[in-house]
């Protein structure tokens, strides 16, 4: 019976998994033993998915990053260029949340590959709770749906 519950369980995480489609705004939670009053929480505000930057561009983001129960400072929030089979973290600081858990920072376009690329925003706490989400962005090529 035991057993029974823990495929029943497997099943279920796997099927969560399979549809955890990354969609604006979600929020992917790794760790399934977080519950929502542990974990942090994560809004890219800007850039916009689908924008196009020039090679020699800034590229100027902007993030809403909380945690029920975790100071800002905590977190650990980081990039990744997600284009290529295996992420590649990127070489950026992001400032510590204010308050209000908002966070600025800019990154010099060409730290990411020419085309498409898939970046992925990670958040998590020291209680290996964590988040994240992505956006497309093109670089010096104006590919669809970027414009
Ligand atoms: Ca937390």
């Amino acid at each position: 019976m035991h057993q029974l519950l823990r495929t029943a369980a497997l099943v279920t995480l796997s099927s969560a998994l399979l549809v955890g489609c990354p969609t604006e705004g979600s929020n992917d939670d790794d760790v399934a033993d977080c519950t929502s009053a542990q974990r942090p929480t994560l809004t890219i505000v800007s850039p916009d998915t689908a924008t196009y930057f020039d090679a020699d561009e800034m590229i100027s983001w902007s993030l809403t990053v909380t945690d029920p129960d975790t100071p800002p400072e905590d977190l650990s929030i980081t990039l990744q260029d997600n284009s290529g089979s295996q992420g590649t973290e990127l070489d950026v600081d992001v400032p510590v949340p204010n308050a209000q858990g908002q966070t600025t920072f800019t990154m010099p376009a060409n730290l990411l590959e020419e085309g498409q690329a898939v970046v992925r925003v990670f958040v998590e706490d020291p209680e290996g709770c964590s988040t994240n989400d992505q956006i497309l962005l093109c670089v010096d090529e104006l590919i669809a749906p970027c414009e």
